[in-house]
């Protein structure tokens, strides 16, 4: 049993008077300086795997089942409006499932922002955690889920055969939340991103964790909640994106209880996120012009300028007031990049290699999603390049920029990875 970490606060959350907001952390957070998750946390993952099958509440339920739902589910949930709600809700009744073997617990996320330089060293992959690749016929031998088996389809091992490269840094991570001015262009860049980049290489060709199967694998979870806290992140940086969705907010969310109105605020929900080394300041231009802390936003322009230069040439500052309208930007990245990237003219550092390890201090891109895996998920291609492009960008001219220095860089990884898988 862990100790519990509440923030008590006073207020009306769950119909109590005192009420509790419970702190879901980062994997950093547990332990003073790497990313293992507590003891207690993985242990109560393992009973849930090994109890028997729970009823029609969702708390009841074991691991196996929560893995057939994300399954049963698969086509109302991905690349739809539901993606954001719809998880949120999904990882909750996890969460819930946990609790009801230790009460203490919250569920943890994976800010793989910070480990975006090297995610094959991850310390999310130590066997003390939730193991590495699988080894003989591909299945999962150490940590966590070692020797688990997965029951989608046919009833065989977890499978994990990573193929790592590069996830989404803080900074291209950061501009693309900034670059959102409503639900659809946060929920377009999100999904075919970030969210995909981690989903492809943890899971690889064979791995259940990219593909619909992925919740048989319990990183998912911790994926899952920092894809939720993404999402809290854009919602409170201006009051209108509260409640901003592109469907209807009373669509239900089967199998589960509940509309998505019911799960817009995650303090009605009694949980928060911790801040992580990976949370840069955001600055999202908001709809009404306010921020939710009541400070008129101001416009990205270190990378906004930079950018809008970068698609068109000649470009003038006064543009810089179209940046942040979607559209326009996309627009004018194909108009330049027909046949995909080039560095600006303007700058004089290229991204380093994807295995170019050498250089301690500069950000590589996010690595491209295979066509492959595009299809077999039957995403957007379009979507999937334009997030990429957007993020290529914003990591160069944060790269260009004198004396910058990610918290996820090679020089800091040490630092919040240091049980021995980074050579
Ligand atoms: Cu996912």
């Amino acid at each position: 049993m862990g100790y519990p970490y509440w923030i008590s606060t006073v207020g009306l959350c769950c119909g109590l008077l005192l009420t509790y907001i419970s702190l879901r952390r980062s994997n950093f957070n547990f332990t003073f300086g790497h990313g293992l998750i507590a003891g207690y946390v993985l242990k109560a993952v393992q009973q849930l795997k090994a109890r028997p099958a729970g009823g029609n509440d969702p708390a009841t339920w074991n691991f196996d089942q929560f893995a057939q739902t994300h399954w049963d589910y698969q086509s109302n949930n991905h690349g739809t409006p539901m993606f954001f709600p719809w998880h949120r809700m999904f990882v909750l009744q996890y969460e819930k499932a946990l609790r009801s073997i230790d009460p203490s617990i919250t569920q943890p996320y994976w800010d793989w922002t910070l480990d975006s330089q090297h995610p094959q060293s991850s310390d999310i992959f130590h066997s003390q955690n939730f193991g590495g690749n699988g080894q003989s016929g591909n299945c999962v031998q150490d940590g966590v889920s070692a020797g688990w088996s997965s029951v989608i389809f046919k009833p065989s091992c977890l499978k994990r055969c990573s193929s790592f490269s590069t996830f989404y840094s803080p900074e291209a991570l950061t501009g693309l939340i900034n670059q959102a001015l409503d639900y659809k262009s946060l929920h377009d860049a999100i999904e075919n991103g970030p969210h995909a980049s981690v989903h492809n290489q943890v899971g690889g060709t064979c791995g259940d964790f990219a593909s619909m199967a992925s919740a048989a694998d319990p990183i998912f979870f911790l994926h899952h909640a920092m894809v939720d806290k993404i999402w809290s992140k854009w919602q409170s940086a201006c009051t209108t994106n509260i409640n901003s969705f592109e469907a209807d907010p009373n669509s239900p969310m089967p199998p589960f209880n509940g509309v998505v109105n019911d799960v817009f605020d995650t303090n009605g929900l009694c949980y928060s996120y911790s801040s992580s080394a990976g949370d840069l300041a955001l600055s999202v231009s908001c709809p009404n012009g306010k921020a939710s802390n009541g400070i008129p936003p101001t416009i990205d322009n270190h990378w906004a300028e930079e950018l809008l230069q970068a698609l068109i040439v000649g470009a003038d500052s006064q543009r810089i007031t179209f940046i942040g309208k979607r559209d326009v930007q996309i627009e004018a990245i194909s108009a330049y990049h027909p046949n995909g990237y080039s560095l600006n003219e303007n700058y004089t550092i290229a991204a380093p290699a994807f295995d170019d390890l050498s250089d301690l201090v500069h950000l590589r891109h996010p690595a491209p999603i295979p066509d492959y895996h595009i299809k077999m998920m039957h995403m957007n291609e379009t979507l999937v390049r334009q997030t990429e492009l957007i993020a290529m960008k914003i990591t160069d001219d944060y790269n260009n920029r004198e004396g910058y220095c990610s918290p996820a860089a090679l020089k800091h990884f040490n630092k919040h990875n240091h049980l021995g898988l980074y050579q």
